[in-house]
């Protein structure tokens, strides 16, 4: 297991876009860095104060001079206070004093030993160093600039507060996320380490490559490689994926094909099958299907749909699947996602970022793009499942569901407190799924 610790705030990443057309790229090749200022107290100083020792029966032991100190530097200082457990001074610099220039002169003084900023640590994170990382900010939502043309920020705290999971677990190796979809690009630089064997079923081929790009950025956001210094990081670092083309070139797959895919991903060890896909008619087609792999003991997970309609299927297979639906970056629910009873939870389904593929480009395998709608949403509750399966391997499928569904964040509670049809549960919450106080 990796563990990526990194202390105090992160640098700050610009992002920038530079492709041209109507999709927006990263590119390697234009990421510009800055390193924000260290944090400090403002006004303050901490002194370590020179023990002058005075040779006096009147006084005997230690005498110190921040008396003195305090008298000589007046006129810049508000006040100078001992701190009794540590045994340093904490100087109160007068508003608008310079503090590092009053920092160097107070250094020159002969009855200072030392002087330091009173500096702010901050709580360690598990903070992964993939360099578009600060672009997901559906894992991690500080208000950063996650999007810098056109400029988007969110609200803090509006994510999956993937991070503060990641401090407990980013999962075995051993958790495989079946994706029914369009294929992937084998070697996009952030997934061609992370795939095991699939299929393709439209073309009947054992390699089931990405002739259309929805898959590779739906794969990607569930198990992207992570902590490679590369691209992006996936909602579960460490697990699998399982490949599975359902979907052809132009975005669509027979429900039979879908069934075949879903039935393949149980027979062959897959925990989790996200299907970023559906259609708005029922059919014993994909139930049958879908039971059959709950019965194997996969999750299935599934996209609610983006037309402002009923749940689509797969989704709306309540016995069987996991709908979920979207919300953006202020933990707002689009007002395109489908609706209804069916809905389970949200995920984060607004300019979520992940590995791009075109078919026109097929040698561009390095690039990122933002995807939105219920497709993207489902990849990061799959994820979450394979991180939660992975660290509780004990967990049946059943309870992998109600877990995702009781630790979610009730976003709209203020209009619609508790489960309701836009948000189901809420927004899926990491932290909470995978804390070792749920379920050990
Ligand atoms: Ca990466
Ligand atoms: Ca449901
Ligand atoms: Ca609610």
């Amino acid at each position: 297991m990796k563990r990526l610790l990194i202390i105090g705030l992160l640098p700050l990443f610009l992002l920038s876009y530079p492709f041209p057309g109507n999709v927006e790229l990263y590119n390697n090749g234009q990421i510009h860095r800055e390193l924000p200022p260290v944090p400090y107290v403002p006004g303050e100083l901490v002194l370590k104060v020179r023990h002058h020792v005075r040779m006096s029966h009147d006084f005997p032991g230690k005498h110190d001079l921040s008396g003195d100190l305090f008298f000589k530097y007046r006129s810049r200082v508000r006040d100078l206070e001992f701190h009794p457990t540590t045994g340093y001074y904490i100087l109160r610099a007068r508003d608008g004093e310079d503090l590092l220039q009053l920092k160097s002169v107070l250094e020159k003084d002969v009855s200072v030993e030392a002087v330091s900023l009173n500096y702010i640590a901050t709580i360690q994170e598990t903070v992964p160093n993939d360099p578009y990382f600060e672009g997901q900010w559906g894992l991690r939502n500080t208000g950063q600039v996650y999007r810098p043309v056109p400029m988007r920020q969110g609200t803090p705290g509006a994510d999956i507060k993937a991070t503060d999971a990641w401090d407990w677990t980013m999962g075995g190796g051993t958790a495989v996320i079946a994706v029914i979809d369009t294929g992937v690009a084998y070697g996009h630089e952030d997934l061609k380490n992370k795939l095991v064997s699939g299929y393709d079923f439209i073309n009947d081929k054992v390699e089931a490559r990405d002739d259309h790009g929805h898959g590779t950025l739906v794969s990607s956001i569930a198990a992207a490689e992570t902590g490679n210094e590369l691209g992006i990081a996936g909602v579960a670092p460490n697990a699998m994926i399982m490949p599975l083309k359902a979907v052809d070139q132009w975005g669509n797959g027979s429900y039979v094909m879908i069934a075949a895919a879903m039935r393949f991903a149980a027979d062959n060890g897959a925990a989790v099958i996200n299907m970023s896909l559906g259609g708005r008619s029922p059919s014993f087609i994909l139930e049958d299907a879908c039971k059959y792999a709950f019965e194997k003991g996969c999750v299935l997970v599934a996209s609610a749909g983006n037309h402002a309609s009923p749940v689509i299927y797969p989704a709306a297979y309540d016995d069987y699947c996991l709908a979920v639906t979207a919300t953006d970056a202020d933990d707002q629910i689009p007002s395109w996602c489908c609706y209804g009873p069916e809905v389970d939870v949200a995920a984060p389904g607004v300019e979520v970022l992940g590995a791009y593929f075109s078919y026109y480009e097929p040698n561009v395998l390095d690039e990122y793009t933002y995807g939105t709608g219920t497709s993207f949403s489902s990849p990061i509750v799959a994820g979450a499942v394979a991180l939660l399966l992975s660290y509780k391997p004990f967990v049946t499928n059943t309870q992998a569901m109600d877990l995702i569904r009781v630790t979610a964040d009730d976003v709209n509670y203020a209009t619609f407190p508790g489960f309701d049809a836009q948000v189901g549960y809420g927004r899926l919450n990491l932290k909470t799924l995978i804390s070792p106080y749920v379920l050990d």
